[in-house]
């Protein structure tokens, strides 16, 4: 039950019963990501002042350029995560391969794993538009007590128990979905606590607005091209052209997708044959809290969550957002000649 303006606080504990994971860990899994928001929130909103801004000279996995704020957002969850002494093992974006965290209390054996993206979007920092972090959380598969393998992490996202992204935005909200809807928290930063200011968000099954870097155009397969050219065809009935809406930020357009109706695309391309999101810390959360509220995330072809994962890093097109929008991306890839 949410009741708007409760703080995350109270909404935890007073949906602690209905989590079907009753430990109570998951409860604080969640607080622990709530409290490493805050922080890096603190410093988002103040990049530009110090030098924190700007690439680290350093390169992740992807052969991405490190920002400095990207190296400080993963620091800062990995300890919160870490100290909280609740995962037994964390994926991130910025790490090459997974962390294993023995437990500090050989009595306490931690049964979740976290996979992160610490801030997705950050090539954005620099000129001030909004950033995001993403988080998927699951239970582990391998005995409990035991050191982390790579098989906790290369589960489906069907296997996902929490999911949620902050959005460093004109406002910071954390929005975030355990299995029963999805539930919007904003912060107010004068007393640092997250009030529940959008419940039960569900994506309109229809929209208006598709996101696409459409730079990449020419690259695109043809039934991409195809469903943009719908989008800009004059149909009245049909509400079209549509509005084209491209903010370079994943949990941005997502967002704003999602309370006002719309659809995200990252395609494969010629250039990225397997698209740039990775499955496991961007396409799978996001495609949870998609479903969770009546929208959809496919790969064009295929349900996200229903992918089995080969590696830790690995990349997929990502179609997410309006069902009804995503359906006909469906369609239109079936067709393409
Ligand atoms: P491009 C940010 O790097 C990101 O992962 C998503 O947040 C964003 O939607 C996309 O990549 C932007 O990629 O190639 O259009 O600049």
């Amino acid at each position: 039950m949410a009741t708007k303006n409760q703080t995350l606080g109270e909404f935890i504990i007073e949906n602690q019963s209905s989590f079907k994971y009753t430990s109570g860990e998951l409860s604080r899994l969640i607080n622990s990501i709530r409290l490493a928001a805050k922080v890096v929130n603190h410093e988002v909103n103040k990049a530009g002042l110090v030098d924190i801004i700007g690439a680290a000279g350093d390169t992740n996995i992807q052969g991405e350029d490190q920002q400095k704020l990207d190296i400080y957002a993963n620091e800062k969850f990995i300890q919160t995560l870490t100290n909280r002494n609740i995962v037994c093992g964390i994926a991130s974006e910025e790490e090459d391969d997974f962390i294993t965290i023995n437990s500090q209390d050989e009595n306490h054996q931690n049964k979740y794993i976290v996979l992160i993206d610490p801030l997705d979007g950050s090539s954005n920092i620099d000129v001030n538009v909004s950033v995001g972090t993403i988080f998927s959380i699951y239970r582990r598969v391998t005995p409990v007590g035991t050191p982390v393998q790579l098989k906790d992490f290369l589960q489906k996202g069907n296997q996902q128990v929490a999911a949620g992204y902050i959005v460093y935005g004109t406002s910071t909200m954390l929005v975030y979905t355990t299995g029963d809807g999805v539930n919007g928290f904003t912060l107010n930063p004068a007393i640092g606590s997250y009030y529940l200011s959008h419940p039960d968000i569900k994506f309109p099954k229809n929209g208006t607005i598709y996101s696409v870097n459409e730079g990449n155009y020419i690259h695109f397969p043809q039934g991409i091209k195809n469903y943009i050219k719908y989008c800009q065809e004059e149909k009245e009935e049909d509400n079209r052209p549509y509005t084209s809406r491209y903010i370079g930020s994943l949990v941005s357009d997502f967002h704003r997708n999602m309370i006002k109706g719309g659809i995200y695309m990252y395609p494969k391309s010629s250039k990225n044959s397997n698209g740039k999101l990775r499955l496991l810390y961007e396409c799978n959360p996001m495609a949870f809290l998609a479903e969770q509220a009546n929208g959809r995330a496919s790969d064009g072809f295929s349900r996200i969550m229903d992918i089995e994962p080969s590696e830790l890093h690995q990349r997929v097109p990502f179609i997410c957002g309006s069902k009804n929008m995503v359906i006909k991306v469906e369609e239109f890839m079936k067709t393409a000649k």
